[in-house]
Formats: structure tokens, C-alpha cells, sequence
């Protein structure tokens, strides 16, 4: 708040300006300064699906959740961001977790190892992301999160359901923080600042299966 600051001290924050790049005219310096350190809604995508896989080796459907940030957004900071993949309905009669995991890369697709995963249940994986730029790159620009799950037995309906939740933070302070997660929604509980945040999660996805 150094902007605002030096403007109250130079006469109060009667002043107006005008932000076209935010959508702002006739704003205080309070309101401009607000919304360049909000994360744009276009930051980032999120998006979901489920595939199948079948080789000599056995037969998996896998959840998966891809997060991609614009290639111009050159923002990453603490704390670390929030991949959260959920799953429901998966008939362990027929269906094994079978692990998780979750892959990184720049814009350029060199891979980012910065990244740990936070809580696996068996229908659940949720991983921390240790967003930071270098050289004006974001170096988790985009990724891959995967919930596999290996076939045990036979004579289940085999639909599954998945949600695929991401949450970006940056310019906080908080050194963890806890989650909840459903297909439906992810929340998560920072243990101080969060700084600014924004969280996409797709709508709900089905597999489907051979009938
Ligand atoms: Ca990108
Ligand atoms: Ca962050």
C-alpha cells in the first residue's frame, strides 16, 4: 500500500485516476492499486476428463485434471498453489486405487519438480505446487493431475464421477494450509495470509463405460 500511503500523505485520497487495463475510471489510488494485485479471472483454466486404458498388463480408468495458466500470466508466489482431484461412485468391488500423481512444466513444456503431494486417499489426491517465475516465466504455467484406478473384479456398473479443482494464491504469507475436497468443491484453510486467490473447478465429469 506504499502507492496509497504516498498519496494521503500528499493530500488525501481525493485524487481520481483512471486504470483502462483494469476496467477502472474515476478510481481512488486504493481501488487501482486493489485491483492490479487481484488475480485476473483469466488467469488460468482448469479442465477434466476420465480415460481408459487396457494392455496386456491389465485395464484402468484414470481421473484426470489439467490446470493452464495464460502464457503471459508471470505470477507465482507464496503460498504454494492447490491441485485437488476428487473422485465418487468408484465401486472398489471392481476398482483399486492404483496412485497418483502430478506433473509440472513452463510454457515451453520444461518440466517443474517443485511440486509434493499433500493428501491421497483412495478416492482422493490433492498436491501443493511451489509456483515461482524465473526469467519472466511461470514455471507451473500448466500440468497434468492423475487418479488411476486398476480393475479387481468383474460385475460392477463401472460409471465413476470426478471433480477437478485448482487454486492459485500469490503475495501471501501463510507457510501451509489444509484441505477438503468432494468432486463437487475444494476448500482450503491457510494457516495465515493467503494473499490474493483465485480457484477454478470444472463442472463434475463421468467416465463411460462400455455398456
Ligand atoms: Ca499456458
Ligand atoms: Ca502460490
Amino acid at each position: 500500500m506504499a502507492l496509497e500511503r504516498a498519496i494521503t500523505e500528499a493530500g488525501g485520497d481525493s485524487l481520481r485516476f483512471n486504470a483502462p487495463a483494469v476496467g477502472l475510471r474515476n478510481a481512488t489510488a486504493h481501488q487501482v492499486q486493489a485491483a492490479y494485485r487481484d488475480v485476473p479471472i483469466n488467469a488460468f483454466a482448469v479442465t477434466g476428463a476420465w480415460y481408459h486404458t487396457q494392455d496386456q498388463y491389465g485395464e484402468w480408468w484414470t481421473a484426470m485434471g489439467n490446470w493452464n495458466f495464460r502464457d503471459d500470466y508471470v505470477n507465482g508466489s507464496n503460498p504454494d498453489d492447490a491441485s485437488g482431484l476428487a473422485t465418487d461412485d468408484v465401486d472398489k468391488n471392481c476398482w483399486q486405487n492404483d496412485g497418483d500423481t502430478l506433473s509440472a512444466y513452463d510454457y515451453q513444456n520444461n518440466y517443474y519438480d517443485q511440486t509434493y503431494r499433500h493428501t491421497a486417499t483412495v478416492n482422493e489426491s490433492v498436491w501443493q505446487i511451489r509456483d515461482r517465475t524465473q526469467g519472466f516465466v511461470l514455471k507451473s504455467d500448466h500440468g497434468t493431475h492423475l487418479l488411476h484406478f486398476r480393475r479387481i473384479g468383474y460385475g460392477c456398473d463401472n460409471k465413476m464421477v470426478a471433480g477437478y479443482h485448482f487454486e492459485h494464491n500469490q503475495d501471501g504469507d501463510a507457510s501451509s494450509w489444509g484441505v477438503s475436497i468432494s468432486v463437487g468443491v475444494m476448500s482450503l484453510s491457510y494457516s495465515g495470509d493467503a494473499g490474493d486467490t483465485l480457484k477454478k473447478s470444472t463442472p463434475v465429469f463421468y467416465n463411460n463405460p462400455p455398456s
